[in-house]
């Protein structure tokens, strides 16, 4: 077995990180950090590790169409049900044509986002029964959980402030969730906490407060903690 494999979750050569919070909590800015300290992580090996970034809704093509379609807001009056059905489609397709195998490989694999979002979005804020959602979690996921999960916590207020001074500087408006009253987005909050603490194994709650660096730092140090072995190289090209 190589140095880099055996990273995640026994009987799969990959390791898969997802990234969860609420709107504007900073994930997509924290993944591009932890992919290239990952990857610096990589140089001077005899094998280069590989990291896999991707995103959900979305991350292939087929569900960059439904990506598109859901958060335009076009299936809202279908209700939270069927939006979640339209989440499960994509995360289907995601996993098959990108992070299974890319798991396979032995990549390490960084999603923004992944099924918590759909426990908090559709269940929890958008009142889908969590036994319904559990349901369609062990069909569409099955044993493909994540071995960590970072959650991203800050207050509501803070994280639409920030979406919504970067959807102004990119002139566009509010996507479907974001349009959503301040309440949706303190109960998003809530639900989020109460997965990591259900599931502490798993998850790790980041204070995304603080500046970029500061946030990168707890990242850092929460995957040295719950991977050592995925860190080693990469605490040591830091
Ligand atoms: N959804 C998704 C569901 O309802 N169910 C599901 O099952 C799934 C998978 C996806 C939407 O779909 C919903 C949830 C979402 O509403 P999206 O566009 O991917 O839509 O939205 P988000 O995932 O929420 O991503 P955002 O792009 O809005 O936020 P991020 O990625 O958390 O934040 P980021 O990094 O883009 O940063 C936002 C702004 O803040 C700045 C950045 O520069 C940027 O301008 N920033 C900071 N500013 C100050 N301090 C920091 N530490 C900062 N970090 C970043």
């Amino acid at each position: 077995m190589s140095e880099v494999a055996a990273t995640g979750a026994p009987g799969r050569p990959g390791c898969f990180i997802t990234f969860e919070g609420g709107e504007g909590a900073g994930k997509s800015t924290q993944i591009a950090r932890l992919a290239a300290w990952l990857r610096a992580g990589a140089d001077g090996r005899a094998e280069a590790r590989e990291v896999v970034t991707t995103r959900e809704p979305g991350g292939s093509p087929r569900a960059e169409r439904i990506r598109s379609a859901v958060l335009s807001g076009v299936a809202k009056p279908y209700g939270p049900f069927a939006e979640a059905l339209l989440f499960a489609a994509a995360r289907l397709d995601h996993l098959s044509t990108l992070i299974r195998p890319s798991l396979a490989r032995g990549a390490v694999v960084l999603c923004d986002r992944f099924s918590d979002s759909t426990r908090a979005y559709q269940g929890a804020a958008g009142g889908v029964e969590p036994e319904t959602l559990a349901a369609l979690e062990r069909v569409v996921v099955g044993a493909t959980r994540p071995d960590l999960t970072l959650i991203l916590d800050l207050p509501a207020e803070i994280g639409l402030a920030r979406a919504r001074q970067r959807d102004r500087a990119a002139a566009r408006g509010p996507d479907r969730f974001e349009a959503e009253a301040l309440g949706f987005h303190q109960r998003l909050r809530a639900a989020f906490l109460a997965i990591a603490e259900a599931e502490p194994a798993r998850c790790a709650v980041i204070d995304a407060q603080g500046t970029p660096d500061a946030v990168a730092q707890a990242i850092r140090a929460a995957v040295a903690e719950r991977l050592p072995q995925l860190a080693r190289g990469a605490a040591d090209a830091a």
